[in-house]
C-alpha cells in the first residue's frame, strides 16, 4: 500500500496485484483494484475480523471502510454515504455487493425475523436489478446500465430497519439495438434460455434469442454469465422479496411482448402501412390484456387533435410506425424497470417508524452508478453518463476538501491549501441554464419545425464559444459534422449527435400510454397512469431527457453533500479481463484524472491518521510504561504524548483538541507491530497471575 503515498512515479507494477493485495488506502479512501478473479478475502473470518476495528488495524479492505461509515451512523448517529467511483468494469457492482454483505453479516446479531426478512429483502434485490438493469457491454460482462443509489435505514440499535432504492436514467435505448458484440439486457437471455418450456409456450416464444430481432445481435456472444441458472435466481429472488405469481407472471409476458413486438413487420403500399402477420399482434394483445384491434390501430395511427379542438385518427407513415414501436417497447421496459424498483421499494420501506418511540432512525447511502464510458460510438447516453460521472468528480473534490479543511479547523491544526485540477468548468459546459449543451439540445427539442442534429451541432458552435474562447474544453469537429468532442476529466470523448434530439424529446405517441392504461391486467395498467388522460389533455411540453437527468443527479449530489462521505475509487487493471495483467499506462491514467494524486497530496500535507485520544490510549497503552496498566496524568492527552514520546515519533504528528493525528501511516505500523509482538507475552503475564490465583 507504500505507492500510493509516492508520487514518484505514480503507480509501478505492483507486486501486491499479483498476490491479490487488491486495496489500499489514501486516508479513508479505499483504492481498489479489479482482481478479476475470484478473491479469499470475503468470508465470514475476514468479516469477523474487521467488524468494530479501526481502519488501520487491519490490512486494506472494503469491509474496513463500510465498518468506519457503520460506526459514525451508530455511535454518532451520523447519515453516511459510501460513494463507489471508477470507470465501466472497475469493480463498483461488486464493490456495493460486499459492502452491503458486511452491513448484513454485522447486524442484528439477535437474529430477530423482521429485521433478517429486511436484509434478505436488501441482499435479493441486487439480484433482480441486475437482471433488469445490466447487460453486456464491451467494457464489461455485467455492465450497469442504471444507476443505483440505495439507502439503508438504521433504527438507534444500529439495526437495518428498511430502505430505499433510487434508480436513474436506465439505458433503455439497449432494448431496440446493441452495439456490435455487445447485449440486450440479462433479462432476456435469461427468459429465453431459462424459462420452461412450458413458460415460454405460454409467452408464444421460442427458447432462442438468436430468433428475436432485439436479441439477435447478442444471441451468439460469449459471456460470463449463466442465463439459466440466473434465471432461476431471479424467479427465487422475485419471490422472496414477496412479488406474487401475477406479478411475476406479468414481468414475463412484458419482456414477452416487447421480443414479439420487435419482430413485426410493416409493408407501406404508399399510402397506408400495414402489419405483416396479424397472429403476432394476437399474442401482444393477449399478453397485454388488451384488445388485438386496439394494438394494431396504436401502432399504425396516432390521434391527433386539431387546431379546432378535433380530435381525428392519422396514419404513420412507415418509418413513423417503426419509430413509434420502438418508441413503445423502450417504455414499456423502462416502466417495468421503474415498477419493479418501486415494488422492491414498497417491500423494505420503513413502516410505523416513531422517532419519539424508536429514537433517530439513522442511513447508510451505497451509490453504485455506471462508470465513466468511451466507446467507438458514443451516443447521448454516453453524454448522460459521463455528465453523471463529471458531477460525482465535482462532489468528490469538494467533500474531500471540504472534509480536511473542516476537520482540521475544529481540531485547531493549520492547514495547508492544495491546489485542485477543478472540473467544475466541465460541468458548466454541460448543465449551465441558458449556455450549456443541454439547455442547447433542449432549445432544439423544443423549437417547432424540423431542427436536426446537425443543425443543432451548428448552433452549439456559436452558443458555447464562451467555453470554446476561454478554455479548449468542447470541439465541435470532425468529419461530417456530426461530432463533437468533450474533453472529461477522464479523457476525451467523441460524440456522435446523430439521434441526440430524438433520444432527448423522448417522444412517446399518447395512443401507447392510453392502450396500456387500459390493459385488463392492473400490474399493467399501474404503470401506465398518464394513458388516463384524452389528447386534448397532454402537456405540451414535458421535460426532456437530459433535463429530467440532470434535475436527478443534482438531487442525488445534494443528498449525498449532507452525509457523511466515504469513497471506493476503483481502478480497472486492463482491457482484457485479465486477472495477471497489471496495464500500468492504463492504470496510471486512471489514478491521474480519479484525482488520486491530489488526493495524496492532500494527506501528506495533512495527516494520513487521526483518533480520538481515548482510543489511541486503550489500544496502545500496553506498549508504554507510563500508561500501563493505567496513567497517571491529567488527561488522555497527555497520556498519549507519552506514548508517542516513547516511540520517537513526536515530530511525525499533532495534538488535535480531541484527536491524535499521525502524519505518516509507518509510525502508526512501529505502534501496531510492537503492540503485537505485546500481546503473547501479556497472555502468558495473565496465565500465570491467573494460575497462581
Ligand atoms: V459498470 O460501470 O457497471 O460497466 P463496474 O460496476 O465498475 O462496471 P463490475 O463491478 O461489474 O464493474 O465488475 C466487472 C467484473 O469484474 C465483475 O463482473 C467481476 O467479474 C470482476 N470483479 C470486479 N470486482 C471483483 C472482485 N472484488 N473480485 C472478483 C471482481 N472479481
Ligand atoms: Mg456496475
Amino acid at each position: 500500500m507504500e505507492h500510493m503515498s509516492n508520487p514518484t512515479p505514480p503507480l509501478s507494477p505492483i507486486p501486491g496485484f499479483e498476490k491479490g493485495r487488491i486495496y489500499t488506502y489514501i486516508g479513508e479512501v479505499v483504492v481498489s483494484v479489479n482482481p478479476y478473479r475470484r478473491m479469499e478475502i470475503y468470508g465470514k473470518d475476514t468479516i469477523d475480523a474487521y467488524r468494530g476495528r479501526e481502519l488501520y488495524e487491519n490490512p486494506p479492505h472494503l469491509y474496513a471502510v463500510s465498518d468506519a461509515a457503520y460506526k459514525a451512523m451508530k455511535r454518532r448517529a451520523k447519515d453516511t454515504c459510501i460513494v463507489i467511483s471508477g470507470e465501466s468494469g472497475a469493480g463498483k457492482t461488486e464493490a456495493s455487493k460486499y459492502i452491503m454483505q458486511y452491513i448484513a453479516a454485522i447486524t442484528n446479531p439477535s437474529q430477530r425475523a423482521e429485521v433478517e426478512s429486511v436484509k434478505n429483502v436488501l441482499l435479493k434485490s441486487n439480484c433482480v436489478l441486475e437482471a433488469f438493469g445490466n447487460a453486456k457491454t464491451n467494457r464489461n460482462d455485467n455492465s450497469s446500465r442504471f444507476g443505483k443509489y440505495m439507502d439503508i435505514n438504521f433504527n438507534f440499535n444500529g439495526e437495518p430497519t428498511g430502505g430505499h432504492i433510487n434508480n436513474y436514467l436506465l439505458e433503455k435505448s439497449r432494448v431496440v439495438q446493441q452495439q456490435n458484440g455487445e447485449r440486450n439486457f440479462h433479462s432476456f437471455y435469461q427468459l429465453l434460455r431459462g424459462g420452461s418450456d412450458e413458460l415460454l409456450q405460454s409467452l408464444h416464444l421460442q427458447n432462442d434469442p438468436a430468433a428475436f430481432i432485439y436479441t439477435k445481435e447478442g444471441a451468439a456472444t460469449a459471456t460470463s454469465n449463466n442465463d439459466r441458472a440466473s434465471h432461476k435466481a431471479v424467479m427465487s429472488a422475485l419471490e422472496v422479496i414477496g412479488f406474487s405469481a401475477e406479478e411475476i407472471n406479468s414481468i414475463y409476458q412484458i419482456l414477452a411482448s416487447i421480443l414479439l413486438l420487435g419482430n413485426l413487420q410493416f409493408e407501406s403500399d404508399g399510402e397506408s402501412v400495414q402489419i405483416l402477420g396479424l397472429e403476432a399482434v394476437g399474442h401482444v394483445s393477449e399478453l397485454t390484456a388488451t384488445e388485438a384491434d386496439s394494438v394494431r390501430k396504436s401502432l399504425l395511427f396516432r390521434t391527433v387533435a386539431t387546431g379546432g379542438g378535433e380530435v381525428i385518427e392519422k396514419g404513420h407513415t412507415e418509418q413513423d410506425t417503426c419509430c413509434g414501436r420502438d418508441a413503445f417497447v423502450k417504455a414499456l421496459y423502462e416502466r417495468l424497470f421503474g415498477w419493479i424498483v418501486s415494488r422492491i421499494n414498497s417491500v423494505i420501506e420503513v413502516k410505523d417508524y416513531d422517532p419519539v418511540l424508536h429514537g433517530k432512525n439513522t442511513v447508510i447511502g451505497v451509490l453504485d452508478i455506471y462508470g465513466f464510458e468511451i466507446f467507438d460510438n458514443n451516443s447521448f447516453e454516453q453524454f448522460c453518463i459521463n455528465y453523471c460521472n463529471e458531477k460525482l468528480q465535482q462532489l468528490f473534490i469538494e467533500l474531500i476538501l471540504r472534509q480536511e479543511q473542516g476537520e482540521y479547523q475544529r481540531e485547531g491544526i493549520t492547514w495547508q491549501h492544495i491546489d485542485y485540477f477543478n472540473n467544475q468548468i466541465i460541468v458548466d459546459l454541460v448543465e449551465q441554464p441558458h449556455k450549456g449543451i443541454i439547455s442547447i439540445l433542449d432549445e432544439a427539442c423544443l423549437t417547432v419545425g424540423k431542427v436536426t442534429d446537425t443543425v443543432c451541432l451548428e448552433s452549439m458552435d456559436t452558443k458555447l464559444a464562451h467555453f470554446l474562447s476561454t478554455h479548449n474544453l468542447i470541439d465541435k469537429s470532425l468529419d461530417f459534422k456530426k461530432h463533437f468532442r468533450i474533453r472529461h476529466y477522464a479523457g476525451d470523448v467523441t460524440y456522435s449527435v446523430e439521434g441526440f434530439l430524438e433520444k432527448n424529446k423522448d417522444l412517446l405517441f399518447q395512443d401507447f400510454k392510453r392502450l396500456m392504461y387500459n390493459s385488463a391486467n392492473p400490474v399493467l395498467k399501474e404503470m401506465w397512469p398518464d394513458g388516463q388522460l384524452s389528447i386534448t389533455e397532454v402537456t405540451k411540453r414535458p421535460l426532456t431527457a437530459a433535463t429530467l437527468f440532470k434535475n436527478s443527479i443534482v438531487a442525488l449530489v445534494d443528498k449525498l453533500g449532507c452525509k457523511e462521505p466515504y469513497y471506493v475509487r476503483c481502478i480497472k487493471p486492463n482491457e482484457m479481463k485479465s486477472p495477471v495483467l497489471f496495464d500500468d499506462a492504463r492504470c496510471q491514467h486512471q489514478v491521474a484524472y480519479l484525482g488520486l494524486m491530489e488526493n495524496v497530496m492532500v494527506r501528506r500535507a495533512g495527516f494520513a491518521y487521526r483518533q480520538h485520544y481515548a482510543r489511541v490510549l486503550q489500544r496502545y497503552k500496553m506498549t508504554c510504561e507510563y500508561t500501563w496498566p493505567n496513567h497517571l496524568m491529567d488527561s488522555d492527552r497527555e497520556a498519549v504524548e507519552a506514548i508517542v514520546t516513547q516511540h520517537g515519533f513526536q515530530d511525525d504528528v499533532a495534538y488535535g483538541l480531541t484527536k491524535l493525528f499521525v502524519r505518516t501511516p509507518r509510525s502508526l505500523f512501529t505502534l501496531e507491530q510492537e503492540r503485537a509482538a505485546l500481546i503473547p507475552i501479556l497472555v502468558l503475564f495473565l496465565q500465570k497471575i491467573w494460575r497462581g490465583a
